[in-house]
């Protein structure tokens, strides 16, 4: 079996160093018995490029690659290093990082566009498959883009029509892409003083698919050499990514598919199931896989299933579509990027239907030495090995691609070989937060505001607000700093909200439940937690839904309270063990709308130490965050904490807080004395 992969593979990975989970764990032991080798045996037998890593590595032209390592012992006096045409370590490394902002930036920003072309077919009435489940989304959204939602019939105010709300919505929309004057709409959606401050700047996003293109054109050779001009830029593309192309996709998704509500369900590959036909779903866009759930629960495939010998079908996400069928469906997550191998290696999975990012191209080779079907989707995303399907999804007819994908694997089912292994873990989750349901769950109908956020954050019960987000990376312990990092801040009263493969390690590791509060919390979280009936950490979909972590904190900044901007908030953001170009333009967006931004496993920039410290420190004058790194994740927890702290303390609630921590011990000398 797997000669293909056999012979290349020089060292093996030792399973308990390479993951904190059991299931992945003895998956991974499975495939090196099968001699197929994953991720993590290629993490152990190839090392990264350590001038690359750090950001110091010029190939924008022919006359390089230029690689500029910093000197053995650190550079003493004047950094004298250059390229051929002299570009510094520092334009380098700057030119870098802005190409990983350009194409995460990218990456969300076009995953934005395919839902808003999707979402203008709708609005024209072009498709029957897809519709607008929530109109009272695309009412609250329609006034950014100066929609009107009501017209005016004989003198009297009546409610516009809602087709017509939709399709004017949806050109605006989709002009955000490439509008030929003014600015995002969506800009005008943060806090007044941040808005001034990026217009002070001038980093008010133009439209989104521009701020793209003049990254690349900075960068070309010969173009900026000012690393805190490139910055800049960075800047006002990563905007165009956080409060365009991803808030876009975010809003557009909610107003087709529904917003989400907070609901239960299971994760980790323990939710295969052996006697069921087990589809994987994987990548990013929930237009193929919003179809793919809707198929796979019809009368008729299941029947279809069923007689093929199945009991049913089960479906499993992989990456951000497992957040997306999760927080809208309950569908189960199967697991984060790095399992994705694993899902194959189960025996169960009858196909992994794939369409945009974070998919391995070494998944056909794995499905290569199984029965499954691997199927690719998205006209931008196919692969070249001769085993993979391609089956082009199109919005025109989206439920027949769904249905014959669908039926694909369940005409699979009969192949199956005997050797199933599907590791018995899995853990109850709680998904589907966001703006709105936060809002209601503090205050309920009555008095559904943020005002019950403010007043725990004020009175210190709620220390502070972490948005712990992003990747798995093979280069450390799969979801090891994750949940370190996130059971830190909760011990420490920080409310957590998570995304991306952060959210699908704490669904795996079991603290998306409400029962976490009393195990993990500390006391003032526990008592919030346990009073409104949440959990510590609250789970807000995939990562273009990062917007909602932007929108919560602008929600946190207008209820009221001793703040006037984001950046004055007790808050922080992580990225633990991110790996992404996204993760990159996600980290900029965050640290301009004024969040403090930790990243774990290592920073593409120490290579150079004067670029890196703009980031570090003198970004912060600017929109008041900055960019930090920590590899510990006690550490990096602590520095989050630390900020937090610092926070309360300018803000004049930091003795508020003292109060509250008071034992028992405390409050009887209080007494005593009283
Ligand atoms: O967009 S967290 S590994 S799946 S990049 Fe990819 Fe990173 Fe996972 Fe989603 Ni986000």
């Amino acid at each position: 079996m797997a000669e293909v992969t056999k012979e290349k593979v020089k060292k093996v990975a030792d399973p308990i160093a390479a993951s904190i989970d059991p299931g992945t764990q003895e998956l991974i032991r499975r495939a090196q018995e099968l001699e197929i080798d994953t991720v993590f045996d290629r993490a152990a037998s190839m090392k990264p490029c350590n001038i690359g890593m750090q950001g110091i590595c010029c190939k924008n032209c022919a006359m390089g690659p230029c690689r500029l390592p910093l000197p053995k012992g650190g550079i003493e006096g004047e950094d004298t290093r250059k390229g051929l045409c002299g570009a510094t370590a520092n334009t380098i490394a700057a030119r870098n990082f802005a190409r990983m902002v350009a194409a995460g930036a990218a990456a969300h920003s076009d995953h934005g566009r395919s839902v808003a072309e999707v979402f203008l077919s709708v609005a024209r009435k072009e498709t029957r498959d897809y519709r607008i489940k929530d109109p009272d989304k695309l009412l609250a959204i329609a006034p950014y883009f100066d929609v009107a939602t009501k017209v005016e019939v004989n003198g009297e105010e009546m409610d516009r029509d809602i087709d017509e709300i939709a399709l004017e919505v949806a050109e605006k929309a989709l002009n955000e892409w490439g509008k030929a004057e003014g600015e995002l709409y969506y800009a005008k959606r943060a806090p007044e003083p941040l808005y001034e401050k990026w217009k002070k700047s001038g980093v008010v996003p133009r439209n989104i698919d521009r701020e793209v293109v003049e990254i690349m054109h900075r960068t070309h050779m010969g173009v900026d050499q000012d690393y805190k001009n490139i910055v800049k830029q960075c800047t006002r593309a990563s905007l165009a990514d956080g409060w365009g192309g991803s808030m876009l996709a975010t809003d557009l998704q909610d107003v087709l598919f529904g917003t989400p509500y907070p609901l239960q369900a299971e994760s980790n590959m323990g939710v295969l199931k052996e006697d069921h036909v087990n589809i994987i779903v994987h990548g990013h866009e929930p237009v193929l896989s919003e179809m793919i759930v809707a198929a796979a629960q019809s009368k008729e495939m299941v029947a279809y299933a069923q007689s093929k010998g199945a009991k049913g079908i089960q479906l499993g996400g992989i990456c951000c579509t497992a957040n997306e069928i999760f927080q809208r469906h309950g569908v189960p997550q199967a697991g984060t990027y790095l399992q994705q191998e694993l899902a194959i290696i189960t025996g169960a999975c009858d196909a992994m239907v794939v369409d945009i990012q974070c998919v391995f191209q070494n998944l056909a080779n794995v499905a290569k030495c199984f029965h499954t079907k691997l199927i690719t989707t998205h006209p931008i995303a196919k692969m070249e090995q001769d085993n993979v399907i391609h089956i082009e999804f199109d919005e025109h007819h989206a439920m027949e691609d769904a249905t014959r994908i669908v039926k694909l694997a369940i005409d699979n089912f009969e192949n199956r070989g005997s050797e199933v292994m599907i590791p018995q873990y899995k853990a109850t989750a709680i998904g589907g937060f966001g703006v709105e349901s936060i809002e209601y769950h503090l205050g309920g109908t009555f008095r559904g505001s943020y005002y019950t956020l403010n007043d725990n954050i004020i009175n210190g019960r709620i220390r502070g607000v972490a948005g712990v987000v992003g990747c798995n990376n093979a280069r450390t312990r799969h979801n090891e700093a994750h949940i370190t990092v996130v059971k830190e801040l909760i011990k420490n009263d920080v409310i957590v909200l998570t995304t991306g493969c952060n959210g699908i390690a704490c669904a795996m590791e079991g603290l998306l439940t409400p029962e976490t509060a009393h195990v993990f919390c500390g006391p003032g979280l526990r008592e919030v937690c346990e009073t409104v009936g949440i959990p510590p950490v609250l789970h807000l979909g995939s990562c273009v839904d990062n917007s909602r972590i932007l929108l919560a904190a602008t929600e946190v900044v207008k209820a009221g309270g001793p703040w006037k901007d984001i950046c004055d908030l007790p808050a922080a953001g992580s990225a633990p063990e991110w790996m992404s170009e996204k993760a990159i333009s996600i980290g900029q967006y965050f640290v301009s709308s004024g969040v403090y931004t930790v990243f774990g496993y290592h920073f593409p920039t120490v290579g150079a130490p004067v670029f890196q410290e703009y980031l570090f420190k003198e970004m912060e004058r600017l929109y008041g965050g900055k960019w930090d790194f920590e590899a510990d994740p006690i550490k990096h927890a602590r520095l989050m904490i630390a900020h937090i702290d610092k926070k309360r303390k300018e803000l004049g609630i930091d003795k508020a807080r003292e109060r509250v921590l008071m034992d028992m011990a405390d409050r009887m000398k209080l007494e005593a004395s009283a």
